[in-house]
Order: structure tokens, then sequence, then C-alpha cells
């Protein structure tokens, strides 16, 4: 007798355990539900324009909002980037929290920045450009399908043969070469113009004057300016990033230099990001020709006939043979 009370009361626990069980994960689900909706419904939308700390800046509609990330962000989509667009819930008093990040256009790593429309590689005599770095920029950048201009500065120096070496060999390549200087203010007007709209990246090597063009844009920016005379060997005054607004919607970064140099491609598609090649590519013999040692090349044709930069394809050759080595030891 006792035995099938026993198992009665058994059953009957059972059956409350798994209709509780039931219960709460339905309510649970409900709640889960609301609360995402919720936050859907309050989450406003802004750009991350500068990291301090563990808090990030973040535009929304022109005003500031100190947020913390949630976690969950973290482990969802990796770090925030500057310039990402992000939902955010208000906790009112200019703070607020981070929820989502949205999907991104473009993203780069060190330091790491996203969803830019321009980028302006900036050259100077001083310091002496380095031109490899300047090609494999130019491949990344055009992979990723980001207009480039390039501005060759300090035109109160002696540049003149530089900027001619540069249009020669880059003006197909960008939309366009500009002469500037932050000194006399030469090139200044134009650049603005030209630029105009958007966000925009600095990119270039150190001292080559990206910080004194932000503070000639935006006096009040008021960013950090290096010592040209101290040869600082490559390491940067500027060292964080951060989005500074311009006239209107042009937005700007000034950045450390710029990691656009790990380029991940079968080389044997470098030329397709050599604009400079164009239509040049279209008339070789062979149709997959990469331009090294094929017969009738109309690029070697090119270089024969001093139209396109020997300089220039001597380093896509070295590039080439660069990520050759790369490819071989990637995919044997
Ligand atoms: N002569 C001349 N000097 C310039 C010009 N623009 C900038 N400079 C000088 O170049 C040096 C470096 O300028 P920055 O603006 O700090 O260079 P940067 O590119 O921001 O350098 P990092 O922050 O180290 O990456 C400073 O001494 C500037 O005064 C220019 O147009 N002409
Ligand atoms: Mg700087
Ligand atoms: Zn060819």
């Amino acid at each position: 007798m006792d035995n099938i009370v026993g198992r009665l009361q058994e059953n009957v626990e059972t059956i409350i355990y798994s209709v509780f069980i039931r219960w709460f994960v339905h309510f649970y689900t409900q709640y889960l539900v609301v609360m995402h909706t919720m936050q859907e419904v309050i989450a406003i939308l802004g750009r991350v324009i500068k990291g301090v700390g563990g808090s990030f800046l973040v535009d929304v509609d022109q005003q500031i909002v100190n947020c913390k990330s949630r976690k969950s962000v973290k482990y969802t989509s990796g770090n925030l980037a500057i310039g990402d667009y992000v939902e955010v819930t208000d906790l009112g008093n200019n703070t607020g929290v981070i929820e989502k990040i949205q999907k991104r256009r473009n993203s780069f790593l060190r330091p790491t920045v996203a969803n830019i429309d321009k980028a302006v590689i900036l050259i100077s005599s001083i310091p002496r450009p380095d031109f490899y770095l300047i090609d494999k920029m130019l491949v990344n950048l055009a992979i990723m399908d980001i207009k480039v201009y390039i501005v060759v500065n300090k035109s109160d120096l002696d540049v003149m043969d530089l900027f001619k070496k540069v249009q020669f060999e880059y003006e197909k390549q960008v939309e366009k070469v500009m002469l500037m200087s932050t000194v006399t203010g030469q090139g200044i007007a134009e650049f603005e113009a030209e630029i105009e709209g958007g966000l925009s990246c600095l990119i270039g090597q150190s001292a080559v004057g990206k910080s004194s063009l932000i503070n000639i844009l935006k006096p009040t920016a008021k960013f950090e300016i290096g010592d040209v005379s101290k040869n600082n060997r490559g390491r940067h005054t500027t060292r964080h990033v951060e989005i500074v607004q311009m006239k209107n919607s042009t937005y700007m970064i000034d950045t450390p230099g710029f990691s656009f140099l790990e380029i991940d491609i079968d080389p044997k598609d470098l030329a397709i990001y050599y604009f400079d090649f164009g239509e040049l590519m279209h008339k070789c013999k062979y149709t997959r020709c990469v331009h090294i040692n094929e017969p009738d090349c109309e690029v070697l044709r090119a270089i024969e006939k001093g139209e396109l930069s020997q300089d220039r394809y001597d380093r896509y050759n070295f590039l080439f043979d660069e990520l050759m080595i790369k490819w071989r030891k990637k995919y044997g």
C-alpha cells in the first residue's frame, strides 16, 4: 500500500515539475521577446567617434553620448571600431549603453576603424616617401573599393620633382593628386572642396603633416604636432584615433599611420588593382597575363615606351613575388 502511495506521489511530483518547467520556459521566452522588442524600440542609432578608457564617445544626432558597451557586443561582433554605427540605449545625462553594432561596409585593424568613405594618403619630401608602402596601401584600398586621394604636402619646401613623380605614377590609380602646404595654405581650399561629405581617413608616414592638416581645417581640434627635426623613426606623435567633424557632413580621422598592408590575394589577381595598367591589360595576348614575362604584353610595351613608370612596375614585380611566396606557403 505504502509502495503504491509512494509511486503515486512521485508521479504527481513529476507532473507538477514538468508543468512548472514548461510554464517557466514559456514565460521566460515571452520575457526575452518583450525585452528584445523594447530594446529595438528604445535603441537609437549613433556613431562611435572616440574611445576613452573603457568607454566610447558616440555621436547621436550631433549629441555626444558617453557609452559603455555590453559584453555581448564584443562576443558577437568583435571589438568596437571608431566609425562603427551602433544601436544605443539612453541612460540619461548623456550616457548610454551600446547594444549592437550595425553591419560594417569596411573595416581595418591597427587602428581599428570602420565605414570609411575616402582615404587621403599624405606624402612629403620630409620624411622621404616609401613608395612600396604606398603601393600596398593602394592595393588594399582598391580591394575595399574606397576612393583615394594623394596629397603631396609641404609645397613650401622643394617638392616639385616629387609631385611630378607622384602625378605620373598614381594619377590613373586615384581620384586626384593634389599639392598642398599647411604652412602657406596652398591647396587647402581645393582639398576641402574635394573631400566634402562622408568620412575621410588620413593616412601616411609619421611627420608628413596629417595633424597639421586637421588643425588648419579645424583650429579648435588642436592636435599635437610632431617635430620633424627629431628623427623619431616612424614613431607617431598622434597615438589615438578620433573622428573630427569638419564643415557640415564632412568627417575626418587622423590616424597614427595605417595598417593597410596585409594583402591576402592570389598574386595572379594583383594587376586588377593596378588601375594604371587599366585598358592595356585587355590588349595583352594572354587573357591571364600577369605582365611579367609573357610575350606580347601591352603593359611591358607601355613601360618600354615610357608611358608607364618603370619604378612603379619594378615595385609591382617585387610585390608580386612577395605575394607569391605567401600564397605558396598558404596553399602549397
Ligand atoms: N614646411 C612644412 N612643414 C610642415 C607642413 N605641414 C606640416 N609640417 C611640419 O611637419 C611636422 C610634422 O607634422 P604633423 O602634423 O605632426 O605630422 P603627422 O603626420 O600628424 O605625424 P604623426 O602624428 O607622427 O603621424 C611638423 O614639424 C609640422 O610643423 C608644411 O606644409 N610645410
Ligand atoms: Mg599626427
Ligand atoms: Zn600583360
